[in-house]
């Protein structure tokens, strides 16, 4: 639900800092993870691709081949209030993406387009938190 999706990408984005700098994310490519959503975000600068990376191997999602580690991904989800909800869909939705990219040789680049397909499949089957809900907890947060 969009709840809980908005909860794993505040969570996910907590390692945004963390990658910045490695991954040559400029505050003018993307100033906060959670603008992901937003319908006009596009998905062009290499370097996004590179973050993604460097903030899944943060968490230890990524296996050696940098491909999505299910089983750390799955208890990574449900490490979210009612994660469980969520953890087996967004680990299927991830892997269809994968497959679509594997010719993709370059990690960053592939990590770019898998998070592109991953955010439009998401938006279709109303997965996606709504900014409304994004910017409400993003106030709060800051408060
Ligand atoms: C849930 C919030 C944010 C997640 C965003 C990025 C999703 C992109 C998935 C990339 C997975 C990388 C797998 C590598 O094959």
């Amino acid at each position: 639900d969009q709840t809980v999706m908005k909860d794993v990408t505040l969570g996910f984005g907590q390692a945004l800092d963390k990658c910045r700098e490695e991954s040559g994310l400029t505050e003018e490519k993307m100033e906060e993870f959670f603008h992901f959503w937003h319908d006009d975000f596009k998905f062009v600068h290499r370097e996004l691709g590179c973050a993604i990376l460097c903030m899944s191997r943060y968490f230890n999602l990524l296996t050696e081949t940098s491909r999505m580690h299910h089983e750390n991904t799955d208890k990574f989800i449900k490490s979210f209030p009612n994660g469980e909800i969520l953890a087996k869909q967004m680990v299927e939705i991830i892997h269809t993406c994968e497959l679509r990219f594997e010719s993709e040789p370059d990690h960053c680049a592939r990590i770019l387009l898998i998070a592109e397909c991953f955010r439009d499949t998401c938006k279709s089957i109303n997965l996606a938190p709504t900014m409304e809900i994004l910017m409400a907890e993003f106030i709060l947060q800051a408060e």
